[in-house]
C-alpha cells in the first residue's frame, strides 16, 4: 500500500471507532456524549495530580474547572430534550420524570466547578501544612472528605474555594457520580 492509502485507512478506522464508542449516536445525543467525554478527559488529567502521582499544576486544575463549568447548568440540560433517550443513549427516562432533580445536579456541577476554580491555588491538602508529613496526610486525607456529598448541597462556591484543591475536586466528582447513579444506565 502507498503511504497515503495507509493514512487514509487509519483515519477511516479511527473515525469508525469513535462512532462505535458512542454506539453510532448522532445529533444532540452525540453532542452531549462529546460534552461528557470532554469532562471525562478533564477528570483524567487532574486525578493523578490530586493523588500526588504527578506534579500539581494550578493552571491545569483551573482549565478542568472551566471545562466543567462550561458544560454545567443550562448548557447541560438543554442537551437533554424530552424524548431523546433510548438507544444508543444511556440516558434514563428518570431524567424527564424527575427533571427538577436532574437540573438541580446540573446546577450543582456549576457551583462546585466554580469552587474548584477558586480552590486551584490552595494546592493539595497533603502539602497544605508543613507541620504534617505527606505520609500522614496521604493516609488520612480521603477519610475527611468521605460522605461530603450531602454537604455539597449546602456549600456555596465561595466556601468550596476555601478548601484544599483535592477536597474541591472530590466534590466535583461526587456530583458527576450522583447524577450518573440516578440518571445514567449502566454501560454494558
Ligand atoms: C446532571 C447529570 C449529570 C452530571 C452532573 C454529569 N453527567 Fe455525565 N452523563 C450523564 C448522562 C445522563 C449520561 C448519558 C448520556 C447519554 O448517553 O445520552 C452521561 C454520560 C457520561 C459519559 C459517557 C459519554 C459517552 O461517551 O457516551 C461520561 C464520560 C461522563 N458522563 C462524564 C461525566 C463527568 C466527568 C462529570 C462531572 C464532571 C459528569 N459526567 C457529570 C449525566 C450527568
Ligand atoms: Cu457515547
Amino acid at each position: 500500500m502507498k503511504k497515503t492509502t495507509v493514512l487514509a485507512a487509519i483515519v477511516a478506522t479511527s473515525t469508525a471507532l469513535t462512532a462505535f464508542a458512542h454506539g453510532g449516536a448522532t445529533g444532540i445525543v452525540k453532542d452531549r456524549m462529546d460534552a461528557m467525554a470532554d469532562m471525562g478527559k478533564a477528570v483524567k488529567a487532574v486525578t493523578p495530580m490530586m493523588r500526588g502521582e504527578i506534579d500539581y499544576d494550578a493552571d491545569v486544575v483551573r482549565r478542568a474547572a472551566a471545562t466543567f463549568s462550561r458544560h454545567a447548568g443550562d448548557s447541560m440540560t438543554e442537551l437533554f430534550p424530552e424524548g431523546s433517550g433510548g438507544m444508543p443513549s444511556e440516558a434514563k427516562d428518570a431524567i424527564w420524570s424527575k427533571w427538577e432533580e436532574f437540573s438541580e445536579l446540573a446546577e450543582q456541577l456549576g457551583i462546585v466547578s466554580e469552587g474548584l476554580a477558586g480552590a486551584a491555588d490552595n494546592g493539595l491538602m497533603a502539602t497544605g501544612s508543613s507541620a504534617m508529613s505527606t505520609d500522614t496526610m496521604m493516609g488520612g486525607g480521603s477519610g475527611m472528605m468521605g460522605g461530603s456529598g450531602a454537604m455539597g448541597n449546602t456549600m456555596t462556591a465561595a466556601q468550596i474555594s476555601e478548601m484544599p484543591a483535592d477536597g474541591a475536586f472530590t466534590m466535583v466528582t461526587q456530583v458527576c457520580s450522583a447524577c450518573h447513579t440516578q440518571f445514567r444506565a449502566e454501560s454494558q
